[in-house]
């Protein structure tokens, strides 16, 4: 038994390479944290959407909170040990009937991780059952290693640069991860996975957080940040992030540009496709 995790879902995590659902927060908290999300968005006159929705942990306490609340963190140091790092955040809102749609990729094609070891924990903030567009794996690809993409140019595909998996993938063969307002997913940075369009008439969103154990290391030539979220740091390997006190204030703001334009730069210097 882990601190978080029974003995079957580490099982099942190392054979399937993902573990669903996974129980962290009251129903009525994720309803507060959606309506700050869009309170927000209404303010700004932007949603929170392609482009727009990388490391939010930057921006808000209220995500601040999230990716350190323990409900989530013993389910990591269960998987990955207890020196953590949050190494990317993603919010993945897609709207009732829009054609929003994530194309199927591994998680590891575009961060240049060495050991390639991180964990995505999925952490629903509205309902995400399968017509809403959940995510869809294929169990047991996270053995397969790192698979090719290609890069595709559709503007309904959310992921920041259309990565795609360059082979079909056998639909008789995938698993749906339907989660509810306040549990999550965890998923292996080789698993194949994808989401489909949002079918349901309710908004489906969720916060992808990426963690590592602290003696990863990020291959590429220009350093980038990631937050240190629980034990300790003997390696040095990333520039520490600054926790957000104020709701997006200037100083969450200059901080959380400054992190992104280092991820992107990094994200673009990496030439998978060619591999
Ligand atoms: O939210 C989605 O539909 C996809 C999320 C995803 O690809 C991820 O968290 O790695």
């Amino acid at each position: 038994m882990g601190k978080k995790l029974t003995d079957a879902q580490i099982t099942q995590y190392e054979r399937d390479g993902y573990v669903c659902p996974v129980d962290a927060f009251p129903a009525e908290q994720m309803r507060v944290w959606h309506e700050r999300l869009e309170a927000f968005e209404r303010a700004e006159g932007q949603k929170m959407t392609r482009g727009h929705n990388f490391k939010p942990h930057l921006l808000f306490p209220w995500v601040d909170e999230i990716v350190h609340a323990p409900a989530v963190l013993d389910a990591i140091e269960d998987l990955i040990g207890p020196d953590i790092r949050l190494f990317h955040l993603t919010v993945w809102p897609k709207d009732p009937g829009s054609g929003a749609y994530v194309s199927w990729h591994q998680d590891a094609t575009y961060f240049a991780l060495d050991p390639i070891c991180h964990v995505t924990a999925w952490v629903a903030l509205t309902d995400a059952p399968v017509e809403s567009g959940c995510m869809e794996v294929v169990p047991g690809s996270h053995k397969l290693g790192q698979m090719r993409h290609a890069e595709m140019q559709d503007p309904e595909n959310l992921l920041s640069r259309g990565q795609a998996l360059a082979v079909d993938v056998d639909r008789t063969r995938t698993a749906f991860m339907p989660v509810k307002a306040g549990q999550f997913s965890l998923h292996h940075t080789h698993l194949v996975h994808n989401s489909r369009p949002n079918r349901s008439n309710d908004r489906r969103i969720g916060l992808g957080i990426s963690y590592i154990p602290t003696h990863a290391r990020c291959t590429a030539r220009n350093r980038v940040t990631a937050m240190l979220v629980r034990g300790q740091d003997r390696y040095g390997n990333f520039d520490e992030e600054r926790r957000p006190t104020a709701e997006a204030g200037p100083e969450e703001r200059a901080f959380h540009a400054d992190a992104v334009a280092r991820f992107r730069a990094m994200n673009a210097s990496l030439n998978i496709a060619a591999e």
